[in-house]
C-alpha cells in the first residue's frame, strides 16, 4: 500500500468557476488549464483546453467551467486524446465514439487510451475522472450499460492505478445520446491523498447485486496542496444501499449530509458555501426548479451549475459533484 503523502505546498490547486463568458476570449489567458463547456457546442474552437460536454444547463445561456492556474499551460492533441499541461497540472480528455453498441469495449478503448498517455507523464498523478456516457441506465441487470462501462473501465485502467488507489470519479448519463463516451481527468505534480466517507462503503467494495466489477473510484481526493477537496459524483447512497425512494427533497439532503461527511473525513476546514462550486445533476427536467430552490434555501452561497443527466442508479433523482476550496 501507498503511504501518505505530504502536503506539497508549492502546488497551489487551481481556481475553479462557472462563468457565462465566451470561450473564447476566457481562452486568451494562457493560465487556463481547461474550459469545459455544457451546453456550449464549442465547436469552432480548436484549442485542446476546450471541450464541450454533452449535458444541458439549466439555463440556456452557454456556461462554462474553468480550472486556471498559476504558470503558462502547454496544449496539443494525439488522435482521441486532447492534453493541456503546466509545470503542476494536467488536463486530459478523451471523445471515444460509441456506437451504442459495446459499452465495454468503448470504455475500454477509452480507458487504454488514457492511461497510456498518463504512462509517458510519470510525474503525474492522476486526482480526479469525469465519465459521460450516453444510455447509462440502457439493459436490465448486469447488461445495464453503467455496469458494462464499470467492467471496461477497470480493464482499460490495467495496471494504472494499481499502486496509488483509485482517483476521485463521477460518471454520468448524458441525457440524450451523442455517440462519444466523454472522459476528462485533472492530474497534478504530487500525489493527493484519497479519502472515503465513512457513512459509505467504498464503491470498490459494493457487493454483487450491483454487478460483476464494482466502480473504480475514491470518494474524494484531498488535492497535493492540502487547499482543495475534488469531491465525486454524490448522491442518496447510505452504505451501499439509495435512500429516500422518489423524496427528491431527501435525496437531496441525504446527499448534501454526504458531502458535508466527506469534508470532514478530509479534515478540511471551512463549511460549504461560497468556496464550495458544485455541479448538480438533475434526471427530469420538471425537478430544476425545485432543486435551484432547495439549494437556494440551503446553500445560498455555492457556486452551482445545474445540469439535466441521468444518474447511474435509476431510483436516483439527482446525484451533486464539485469541490471544496480552503
Ligand atoms: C455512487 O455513490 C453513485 O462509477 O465513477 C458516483 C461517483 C457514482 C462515481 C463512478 C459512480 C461513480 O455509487 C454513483
Amino acid at each position: 500500500m501507498s503511504s501518505i503523502p505530504s502536503p506539497d505546498n508549492r502546488l497551489a490547486a487551481p481556481a475553479v468557476f462557472y462563468t457565462a463568458q465566451a470561450a473564447q476570449t476566457l481562452l486568451e489567458d494562457s493560465r487556463v488549464l481547461a474550459v469545459l463547456g455544457f451546453s456550449s457546442p464549442m465547436r469552432a474552437v480548436a484549442d485542446p483546453r476546450a471541450l464541450t460536454v454533452h449535458l444541458r444547463a439549466q439555463h440556456a445561456t452557454a456556461r462554462h467551467e474553468v480550472w486556471q492556474v498559476d504558470g503558462p499551460v502547454r496544449s496539443g492533441r494525439d488522435g482521441a486524446l486532447q492534453w493541456a499541461e503546466s509545470d503542476g497540472w494536467l488536463f486530459a480528455a478523451v471523445n471515444q465514439p460509441d456506437s451504442g453498441g459495446d459499452i465495454t469495449a468503448c470504455a475500454r478503448q477509452a480507458y487504454a487510451t488514457l492511461t497510456g498517455f498518463l504512462a509517458d507523464k510519470p510525474g503525474f498523478h492522476v486526482q480526479r475522472i469525469w465519465n459521460y456516457l450516453d444510455r447509462i441506465n440502457l439493459g436490465d441487470g448486469d447488461h445495464e450499460r453503467y455496469r458494462q462501462f464499470c467492467s471496461g473501465r477497470r480493464d482499460g485502467m490495467q495496471h494504472y492505478f494499481e499502486d496509488s488507489g483509485f482517483p476521485a470519479a463521477t460518471a454520468i448519463g448524458h441525457a440524450e445520446p451523442t455517440g462519444v463516451l466523454q472522459l476528462y481527468c485533472l492530474a497534478a505534480a504530487s500525489p493527493g491523498l484519497r479519502i472515503e466517507n465513512p457513512r459509505q462503503l467504498s464503491a470498490w467494495h459494493y457487493p454483487r447485486q450491483y454487478g460483476p466489477v464494482s466502480p473504480s473510484f475514491a470518494r474524494a481526493m484531498r488535492l497535493p496542496g492540502d487547499d482543495a477537496l475534488a469531491i465525486s459524483g454524490t448522491a442518496a447512497i447510505q452504505g451501499h444501499s439509495s435512500r429516500h425512494g422518489n423524496d427528491l427533497d431527501a435525496q437531496l439532503s441525504e446527499t448534501l449530509t454526504n458531502i458535508r461527511a466527506l469534508l470532514d473525513a478530509g479534515a478540511m476546514p471551512g463549511a460549504l458555501g461560497a468556496n464550495s462550486p458544485l455541479k448538480v445533476y438533475v434526471r427530469h427536467s420538471e425537478h430544476m426548479a425545485a432543486v435551484d430552490a432547495f439549494l437556494v434555501h440551503h446553500l445560498p452561497d455555492a457556486p452551482r451549475l445545474l445540469l439535466q443527466a441521468d444518474i447511474c442508479r435509476r431510483e436516483l433523482l439527482v446525484e451533486i459533484d464539485g469541490w471544496h476550496f480552503v
